[in-house]
């Protein structure tokens, strides 16, 4: 594929798109505003070795100086996850006015997306996914995730969609807006930190193949939009629902009680869930990124041999 004058690939990551090798995205909203320091670097460096276990380069997106980068070295992980919440975190909405000022911004799912997309890169792991938040009736709180993922052309691999959101809700937007919501090794959608969510999802697949050759039908078939892959978190990290259950309910109450409104709800809700489990879900949280990643590149792989 021909490269994109619009991006600034790293090295290694231009090469691959130019030679159509297999190349997997990885967002940076969850390094700075996911996790904390220092197991955010650590775990964006852990993903990095995942993908090329796995057979795909690792192309991490963020915006630096106002360049839609894609592919960042070691150095500018380490500065958007000490960063951390200073960082702005940067959705559709904030990629043009960021460019324009030349400022830094760390990817969400929706901007990963497009910063893909533009790139040349068809599939991308991340934790979970923004959707409805519980109480969107009222509030019109509606991760602009979803509108990404029924417009831009990228597989999105992530471990289903959390309790601090809507699921039932979540599913029925997917729905309206045409993505297929896939379930690799199981009938149901996960709840990320949960394997089972009670919902089911549209297709089970069960290989990777089998997600790539879908993949690779909608792009033939100039299907634009993109597919969500949700992969419940590995057996050993699955948390106890009562207990997510529980610090999830408090945090929502906590946020509720603080008046925390629009972007910053996300990464507030994490953070309290985090402490109200004492890191059980951040334990749970890297677990399940790192096998979306493993889950990702072989896709990939997959998808370059067809
Ligand atoms: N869910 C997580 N970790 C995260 C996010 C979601 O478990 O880091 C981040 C992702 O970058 C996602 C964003 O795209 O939050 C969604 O934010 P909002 O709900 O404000 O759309
Ligand atoms: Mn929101």
């Amino acid at each position: 594929m021909k490269l994109n004058p619009n991006i600034t690939y790293s090295p290694e990551v231009a090469e691959a798109i130019k030679n159509d090798m297999p190349v997997i995205a990885l967002e940076s909203t969850i390094i700075s505003h996911g996790m904390p320091y220092p197991e955010n670097v650590e775990t964006a460096g852990e993903c990095c070795r995942i993908a090329r276990e796995n057979g795909a380069v690792p192309a991490t997106c963020a915006i630096l100086g106002g360049r839609l980068c894609v592919g960042l070295t070691d150095g500018q992980l380490e500065y958007l996850g000490k960063a951390g919440q200073k960082a702005a975190k940067a959705s559709r909405r904030d990629i043009a006015i960021l460019a324009s000022r030349g400022a830094d911004g760390a990817t969400t799912v929706a901007s990963t997306m497009i910063l893909a997309h533009m790139a040349g890169v068809r599939v991308f792991a991340t934790g979970g996914i923004g959707g409805v938040h519980r109480g969107a009736t009222e509030t019109m709180d509606i991760s602009a995730d979803l509108e990404e993922l029924g417009r831009t052309s990228v597989a999105v691999v992530c471990a289903g969609a959390k309790s601090i959101l809507d699921i039932g809700l979540t599913l029925e937007y997917l729905e309206t807006k045409g993505v297929p919501v896939i379930a690799y090794g199981t009938d149901e959608m996960p709840a990320f930190y949960t394997r089972r969510s009670g919902f089911k999802a549209d297709y089970r697949m069960d290989t990777p193949r089998e997600i790539a050759a879908a993949l690779r039908a909608r792009t033939d078939l100039g299907i634009e939009g993109g597919m969500l892959v949700t992969n419940p978190v590995p057996e050993e990290y699955s948390m106890d629902k009562a207990v997510i259950d529980r610090a999830i309910d408090e945090a929502l109450a906590e946020a509720a009680a603080q008046g925390i409104r629009g972007k910053a709800t996300t990464p507030f809700l994490l953070a309290a869930v985090k402490e109200l489990t004492g890191g059980e879900s951040l334990k749970a949280n890297i677990a399940l990124v790192c096998n979306n990643v493993a889950l990702a590149a072989k896709i990939a792989a997959e998808l370059y041999k067809m």
